[in-house]
Parts: C-alpha cells; structure tokens; sequence
C-alpha cells in the first residue's frame, strides 16, 4: 500500500461527552447514596503557588502566555482564567478583562497559563480519588463526583472521616487543597462543595435540605443560569427556599414541562442521575494536516487515497471496540484556513470499511473543491454500541456482530466512481 508521504500530523480522535443522566448504575436507592463532588481550590493559581512559593500570600491571576511574572498594568489585554484566594477579596474573578483587574487590584501579579502543568496534576490528584474507588465520574480539569456509597469507611462521622482522609491523601501526593461535599446526590454535593471553599468540606444529608439550601440564592444551583434567574426573579422567586413554594404548576407555565418539573425537584434537592464512571464515545475521526498544498485535480489520487485509507481506519477502529456509526462524514481544510465538512447518513449503522469508504466519497463529492487544500479528515459519529443494537431488536444483526466480516448492510447509493478506483489492499 502507498505511504502518503507528506503528512505532517496524524490524528486519531474518539471523542465522548459525558451524559450524566444515563441510566447507569441507577440501582441503589436515592436515599442510601453517598456522593461527594470535590473540587479543587484556586486551582490553575494553586499549581502556579506550588513552583513559586514565594508568591504565596500575594494576589495573583493566572492569565496569557508571556514568558514570566509580570506585574498588573492597565494596558494589559485578555482575561483571567483564575486568581488566587487573596486576589480574590479585590473582587477579581474568573473571566475578568486584565484591565479591571488593575483597577480593582493594582499589586496583582499576572502568572502565564501552563496547561500541561495543570493536566498533569490534574491526572494525579484523580489518580489518588481512584485509589479510593472507581466509582469517580469526571466532570472537568478539576473536579469529580465520586460515589462513596459502598466505599469502606462511610459510615464514620456522617462520611466526614472518609471524606477527610480523601482531602489529607489528596494534599500529601499533590500539595493542593480541594472542598469536598458530601450528600445524597450530586445536586447538592456540587453545592454544599462550594459552601466552605477553600478547604471546605460540608456534609448536607437529606434532612438538612430545608435548612442549608433553602437560605441559598438560587443560582447556587447548578442548572439555574443567568436566564432562569433572571425569570425567577420577575416571580419574586430568590432563594430556593422560594422556588420550593411555588406550585409545579405555576412552574410550567412558565419554564415548560421539562424545566419546570426539573426545577420543581431541585428545589427540593431530588436529584437520581448516577455516578457515570464512563462515557460513551459520541464520534470517531482521523485527520491528517499535509505539509504541501494538495491541488484538488492533481493530487486527486493521493486524496482520493487519504480519504479511503482514513475511513477503512476509523470503520476498523469502531469495529474493535464493538461501535456502528449512522454517519459518515469528511473534513477538509483549504490553504486559506476555511473548514468544510460534509456528512452522509448511512441507511443502517454500521462498522463496514467499504460502506464507510463509499459514504466519505460520497461526502467528499459534496466539497466544492475550489482551492488547494491542507488537511483532510473523516469522522464517524451518531454511534451506537454494537450490543446495545442486537438488544432493541434492531433488525441488521448480522452487521452488528462484532469483529466478523462486516455483512448485511443496506445496499449503498451509487459510490461516486472514484471508489472503485481503490479497493482494499491497493
Ligand atoms: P473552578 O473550579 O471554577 O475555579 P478554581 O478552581 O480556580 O477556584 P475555586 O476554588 O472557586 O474552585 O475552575 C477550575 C479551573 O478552570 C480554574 O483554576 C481555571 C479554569 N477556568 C478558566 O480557565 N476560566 C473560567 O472562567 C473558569 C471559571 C475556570
Ligand atoms: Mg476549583
Ligand atoms: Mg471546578
């Protein structure tokens, strides 16, 4: 087979969101569950402290890539990603313009971001949480909820001692302080866990709910934006406490069906999305960024090759892992940084290398190809697992049995007469 020289980067993508309303793991019982959301403190700024302790104590923001520290200046441009706890009491806030930031806080120095440094720590302070259990679902750089409910040791102290020893293993491998909270669901764990930032730990069971969350506004609840809020606010509505007694019905009326029953259950901090320790894959893609420019009629070979050779790969790749994809789609970047993509519905998912070659075709047909271009990709996606097709009776069996020839998929639409061009093995 021929190599495609020029590459210059190759990417292979599985690419998931998280769906924490899934329906996994939903078997034990709302009131028995035992979840804690921990989130870090201050943390790109807390990074930054541990390698320069000796800004420690001073109020900092974590923004820009300049080469070092520089002191605030009004003429600065960008925002912040974060600000240490003492700049903090300035007013400074995530996403605030640098500009005001001097203003409000004239002494503040300005670290540069280092991402890699934070996804480093990021990875090991997980780590330490999955030395506990590997009931951790991840929601972000830093944080987690964690599913304590079977986790030895729970039972002590209301989880205050588990909890504990979750912060103190967590300072000693890393150096950096979290807030934990602790309750029974993650609603209000993702609240009470901002309560008594930073080093906060706040156990809420369910018969403090009228007591601890009612006082609060109720934008503390993660789902309520500042639109909501805002609506709520024309209804008199302010704390939880006064979303907890509205009639539902006046709640749909004005927030529909969904919203209004959700909000009528957050109120009363009901909440039975589980702990989801996985997520599954949304789309798979291959990329390739070529060094020279590929000249849609010259280089139409070595094109039409990328674009075979990357969908045999991800059909391939899909198939390992036992997942059908119902679209087919291709990328395709010009020379003047503008992206097209184009998609294919395939008749039935599947993990076929042909199929998934003739759909990309069929979408790289659709490309108006009026300039050179600098990357090609194709990307599968709406993907299913494999079992769960055989299980809804979904009527290609044969297609989805994994690793076997692939067979049984709906005849194609006419392949654009490139296709024959590269068959398999070429
Ligand atoms: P957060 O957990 O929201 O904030 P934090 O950890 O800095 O502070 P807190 O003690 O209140 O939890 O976000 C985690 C990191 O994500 C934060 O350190 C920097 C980054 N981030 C941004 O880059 N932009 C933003 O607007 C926010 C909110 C966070
Ligand atoms: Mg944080
Ligand atoms: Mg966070």
């Amino acid at each position: 087979m021929n190599r495609d020289e020029p590459l210059a980067r190759h990417a292979v993508t599985m690419s998931a969101d998280q769906d924490a309303s899934g329906s996994a793991g939903g078997a034990t019982a709302a009131s028995a569950r035992r979840i804690a959301h921990l989130d870090m403190d201050a943390f790109y700024a807390s990074v930054e402290l541990l390698r320069r302790p000796r800004l420690r104590g001073r109020p900092i923001v974590i923004a820009g890539r300049q080469p070092k520290v520089l002191r605030i200046d009004a003429s600065m441009r960008g925002v912040v990603t974060t600000a240490s706890y003492e700049a903090r009491q300035f007013g400074v806030r995530s996403a605030m313009a640098l500009a005001e930031v001097a203003r409000r806080c004239p002494d503040c120095l300005v670290v540069p971001v280092d991402f890699d440094e934070y996804r480093r720590l990021s990875r090991m302070f997980k780590a330490v949480i999955r030395s506990f259990t590997a009931q951790v679902e991840d929601r972000g750089i830093d944080e987690v909820y964690i599913d304590l409910s079977d986790t030895p040791g729970i039972a002590e102290g209301r989880g205050r001692v588990l909890a504990q020893r979750l912060k103190d293993a967590i300072r000693e491998a890393t150096g950096l302080s979290c807030s934990i909270g602790l309750a029974p669901n993650k609603l209000i764990a993702k609240i009470a866990s901002d309560l008594e930032k930073p080093d906060g730990l706040t156990v809420i069971e369910a018969g403090d709910i009228a007591q601890r969350l009612w006082p609060l506004a109720v934008r503390k609840i993660n789902g309520v934006g500042p639109k909501a809020d805002e609506r709520l606010a024309a209804l008199g509505v302010q704390t939880i406490g006064d979303l907890a007694r509205q009639p539902l019905a006046l709640l749909l009326e004005h927030f529909g069906n969904r919203y209004g029953h959700w909000l009528f259950e957050a109120a009363r901090g009901i909440d039975e999305r589980p702990v989801v320790t996985w997520s599954e894959p949304k789309s798979r893609s291959e990329e390739t960024t070529f060094e020279r420019r590929l000249h849609p009629q010259r280089d139409w070979r070595q094109i039409a090759r990328v674009i075979a050779s990357q969908a045999e790969s991800v059909a391939q790749g899909l198939d390992r892992r036992q997942y059908l994809a119902g679209t087919v789609g291709v990328k395709v970047r010009f020379d003047d940084f503008r992206i097209v993509t184009r998609d294919v519905g395939m008749r039935e998912p599947n993990a076929d290398p042909v199929m998934f070659r003739r759909a990309a075709f069929e979408a790289l047909a659709r490309v108006p190809m009026d300039r050179p271009l600098r990357l090609l990709g194709v990307r599968a996606s709406a993907l299913e697992h494999a079992a769960q097709r055989l299980r809804t009776g979904g009527e290609t069996a044969t297609s989805a049995q994994a690793g076997g020839a692939p067979a049984g998929a709906a005849a194609p639409k006419a392949p654009p007469p490139i296709d024959d061009l590269f068959s398999p093995g070429e």
